[in-house]
């Protein structure tokens, strides 16, 4: 059998057993329904979708993986305080190390190009240097804890204080490209920053001295800081797009911001990360397991549980494919997992729904190389980025034998 020939028997049996997946599943749903008045709904991923693992291991800590609209994920590997914590780059089934040294590197970022940002801990605090990694070299931003950075390059991250009253003080630093600028002052408590590309940064201010603590949503936006009107005076964790939603938590209710009043998209739910088209991953608390599990809403509305048992899944990240990778804690084997959400390689690339002449022209394009990518794809030039939808076969490229998985899809009607 040539190797052509077997990817595409390959191909047929994966398809039929797709196929035989939708047969079944909503089957196993009806039957479960009348069971499931007081249940939770299982997990299944949005049509189109399904599940692979990044990392699985027995790590302490593994940071919130980041993603990237190339669907490159970065994450970090051991404790903030111990030098062998070290960033790791996913990328299209292939992972490498990006640090190996004999410092704690933690909570790395990525954007579109590949930029990575990450921070360098010290002293066993949650302050270090803040570093970016862009096409191979490396940049010193001088101090600062947890960077978040834009599809501009331009970061927020916070400058630490020793605990005086009742809490340390944290300050919102912002990088422009040319310089740092300090946003925010005095004896405040800043975190959880998210900047968008039009620079608008969002973040939670905490009052910990009062008992019970309280806290803020804030918006750095043209030169101002205004505070957002969350509902509760315990909102936190907010998350901001490009389209300027800002989505947040507070007593168990997720908000959406859009300028006006906010709209409570669910009364149980947690820790929302938008992405650029509205569509957020969030946690919710299930009662009946006592587990949280990750939840979809999509920019219209819809919601999908695509966690379930044996997992306890926590923070992560959603591109603008909707693709989605987040930290979970396998409670049977006690792995810690970074799990991803991804499309199913169906040879479509621009997912209208049918595999047409359209498709076979970015077909067309990914196989000619770097050209369509730099064409099409802002993303680094050493990522397949949008062209990985096109390598159908998930060996890292996209060559004859992706033609013939495509071909074997393709219907122009
Ligand atoms: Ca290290
Ligand atoms: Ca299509
Ligand atoms: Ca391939
Ligand atoms: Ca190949």
């Amino acid at each position: 059998m040539t190797p052509e020939r077997y990817l595409l028997t390959l191909r047929l049996v994966l398809h039929h057993g797709r196929e035989l997946r939708r047969i079944v599943q909503p089957l196993f749903l009806v039957v479960n329904m009348a069971a499931a008045i007081c249940e939770v709904a299982r997990a299944s991923p949005p049509e189109g979708y399904e599940f692979i693992e990044i990392y699985v291991g027995y790590a302490d800590v593994v940071s919130t993986p980041r993603m990237n609209d190339c669907g490159q994920v970065v994450y970090s590997v051991g404790d903030y305080a111990s030098p062998d914590s070290e960033v790791f780059l996913y990328d299209n089934g292939v992972i490498s190390q990006i640090t190996r040294n004999s410092v704690p590197d933690a909570y790395p970022d990525i954007n579109d190009d590949g930029l990575m940002a990450w921070m360098v801990c010290s002293d066993g605090r949650l302050e270090g240097e803040v570093v970016y990694l862009e096409n191979g070299r490396i940049t010193n931003l001088g101090a600062g804890g947890f960077p978040r950075i834009n599809g501009l390059g331009h970061g927020a991250w916070w400058r630490v204080r020793p605990p005086q009253d009742c809490a340390p003080y944290r300050t919102l630093h912002f990088y422009d490209g040319d310089g740092i600028i300090k946003l925010t002052r005095g004896k405040v408590n800043d975190q959880g920053f998210v900047v968008n590309d039009d620079d608008d940064i969002v973040w939670t201010r905490r009052w910990f001295c009062p008992e019970p603590w309280t806290s803020q949503i804030l918006l750095y936006r043209d030169g101002q800081i205004v505070r957002l009107p969350a509902s509760s005076p315990q909102s936190q964790m907010p998350s901001i797009n490009n389209l300027g939603q800002v989505a947040w938590t507070g007593d168990n209710r997720i908000e959406l911001w859009d300028g006006d009043k906010p709209e409570v998209v669910t009364d149980w739910g947690r820790n929302p990360y938008l992405n650029n088209r509205g569509d957020m991953y969030f946690l919710r608390f299930h009662d009946h397991n006592r587990t949280w599990q990750g939840w979809l809403r999509t920019a219209d509305g819809r919601f999908y549980q695509i966690t379930d048992d044996p997992f306890w899944n926590a923070d992560g990240d959603i591109n603008d494919d909707m693709e989605i990778c987040w930290n979970s804690l396998d409670l049977n084997s006690r792995e810690r997992r970074i799990r991803y959400m991804r499309r199913i390689r169906s040879g479509e690339a621009d997912f209208a729904g049918d595999v047409d002449l359209k498709d076979y022209a970015a077909l067309a394009g990914c196989l000619t190389g770097p050209e369509w990518v730099e064409r099409e794809n802002p993303g680094p030039q050493e990522s397949l980025c949008r062209c990985r939808f096109l390598d159908i076969d998930h060996d890292g490229d996209v060559d004859l034998a992706d033609v013939a998985l495509f071909q074997n899809a393709f219907d122009p009607d």
